[in-house]
């Protein structure tokens, strides 16, 4: 999409800092971070919300989804278990969609929120 922010950073005319890069996704830090760790994971493809996938964006979905705890990992704040056995670490999940849903950019992403609390910002 010719005027589309999410699809020239994947193009690469409007530069990010890349996280990961696949032949489908692409992930960046986001540019107003909420937290110590605050990535957004696009679909190259554009896709403006999450109201218009359809049935076979359902295999996307699920891709973009799994790519979550990989990059959580990748950025150190995975779900884990200390030696006594309790769950450390964590991040938040989100996808804002619609003007009610408070979604700015209009290209799908995932939010992925993370890193020691206190977190500060909008989300
Ligand atoms: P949303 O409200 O869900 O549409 O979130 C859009 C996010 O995109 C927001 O947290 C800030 C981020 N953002 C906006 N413009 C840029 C940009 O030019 N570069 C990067 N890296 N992030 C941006």
């Amino acid at each position: 999409m010719e005027n589309c922010l999410f699809c020239k950073i994947a193009a690469g005319t409007v530069p990010a800092q890349k996280v990961y890069e696949d032949a489908e996704f692409l992930a960046f830090n986001d540019i107003f971070p909420a937290a110590p760790i605050h990535l957004l994971i696009i679909p190259k493809h554009h896709v403006a919300t999450l109201s218009d996938c359809t049935s076979s964006d359902t295999e996307l979905l699920g891709r973009m989804l799994a790519l979550v705890p990989k990059l959580a990992e990748q950025q150190g704040c995975h779900v884990q278990l200390d030696d006594a056995g309790n769950r450390i670490g964590g991040y938040k999940t989100l996808i804002n969609s619609g003007p009610d849903g408070g979604q700015e950019v209009y290209h799908l992403h995932v939010h992925v929120i993370g890193g020691p609390r206190p977190w500060h910002g909008k989300n």
